[in-house]
């Protein structure tokens, strides 16, 4: 097939997920055509399968916000009519589905017939869809795809619950390469990072307010009172800077490292002991996903839909948003015990295991036979 993607090519789960899909279909030998504003950050490295079209949003000094959605669908007619495109999947409803909605009537107006997947995410639906700004052209463009996937079983109910629309939406989760995360850890890369043997324990996101990264710090500082350890927070957004001033002004922050936007995640999970994710929603927490296939446990909320993915007192343990006491207690209660961390970073990776990219890539392919 010729599939044509769009996504955010940002650090972003969406992105991040849309990238590997290609990469994944690309193997498979279809032909996938990214469409988005600048290089995916997962889209590294040569595939003979793989073409980039970069959308270009050129200014104009009447423009005081330039139109990347009026972009994005001439780019979108441009290569279905140029690469033979078989179907638009678009990750992230905003502004992608209506965008794909315009070119797919710009198509049918020249007598083209193209399928318009659209994949939602997450804050898609539950924080920005829903603002009164977006939600009417969101339930459209949503009614109006061909299919409609979510990411989780919750998601699925958040956006019945939000948004007034009778499309099927079928669940497809999340994947993970699990070989390509399951590697082993580099010892001298382990050292330098814990010279004295202290446990690692790691964060990764965007840093907006939804992750509420503070608790990752307040969970980190009751942990290493019992068990020396590090912290490693990885990545960068809105919220960085609070956490910054939050570090500098407290005296046992000192074993804390704020490393910024990191792209080879699988050779960091590898020497980590325990991944924090204390988000107040996570429709699906594809971070905790790929810290389990490094035989990584992960600590977390109970939020959205973390509850798919992760079984509590298993490969980890889930607590109430904000509850960093709790979280705290169940990461020492793992940590504290080799042969309960041992066991956890087993389960975890057999967790993992069902959610292998050889499972989930083929639910895409059969959803693209069937809307072709
Ligand atoms: O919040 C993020 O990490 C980014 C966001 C996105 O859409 O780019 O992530 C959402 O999609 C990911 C991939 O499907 C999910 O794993 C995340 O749980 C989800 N984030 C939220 O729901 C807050």
């Amino acid at each position: 097939m010729n599939i044509a993607i769009v996504c955010y090519p940002t650090f972003g789960g969406s992105g991040v997920l849309a990238t590997e899909l290609g990469k994944a279909l690309a193997e498979k030998d279809h032909n996938v055509h990214f469409i988005t504003y600048q290089q995916p950050v997962r889209l590294n490295g040569f595939h003979a399968n793989i073409f980039y079209h970069e959308v270009r949003v050129p200014t104009y000094p009447l423009f005081d916000f330039p139109p990347y959605e009026t972009a994005l669908a001439s780019t979108m007619v441009d290569v279905v009519n140029n690469y033979d495109i078989n179907l638009l999947h678009v990750h992230y409803a905003i502004p992608h589905a209506s965008a794909a909605y315009m070119a797919k009537q710009i198509l049918a107006a020249q007598g083209k017939r193209i399928p318009v997947i659209t994949t939602l995410h997450g804050t898609d639906i539950t924080l920005v869809g829903r603002d009164k700004t977006y939600r009417p052209v969101v339930t459209f463009s949503m009614e109006e795809s061909d299919a409609l996937t979510a990411v989780s079983e919750n998601l699925k109910s958040e956006t019945y619950k939000n948004f007034n629309i009778k499309k099927e939406i079928e669940v497809i989760y999340n994947f993970v390469d699990v070989a390509r995360f399951n590697r082993k850890p580099v010892d001298a890369f382990k050292k330098l990072i814990a010279p004295k043997g202290e446990k690692i324990l790691v964060h990764a996101s965007n840093f907006r307010k939804v992750k509420r990264v503070e608790d990752v710090v307040k969970v980190f500082l009751e942990v290493n009172k019992k068990i020396p350890s590090k912290l490693l927070m990885i990545g960068d957004g809105p919220e960085r800077h609070s956490i910054e001033a939050m570090i500098r002004d407290c005296e046992d922050c000192s074993e804390i490292k704020l490393l910024g936007k990191q792209e080879q995640m699988e050779d960091i999970l590898p020497i980590s002991d325990l991944f924090l994710l204390t988000s107040e929603y996570e429709s699906f927490g594809l971070a905790a996903l790929e810290a389990m296939a490094a035989e990584v446990p992960v600590i977390a909320t109970n939020a959205g839909g973390l509850p798919e993915i992760i079984i509590n007192g298993y490969c980890g343990y889930m607590s109430n948003i904000g509850d960093t006491a709790d979280m705290a207690a169940h990461a020492i209660s793992i940590l504290g015990n080799e042969k309960t961390h041992q066991q956890f970073r087993k389960n975890a990776l057999e967790q993992a295991l069902k959610f292998d990219i050889q499972n989930i890539v083929p639910q895409y392919e059969a959803l693209y036979q069937k809307v072709i």
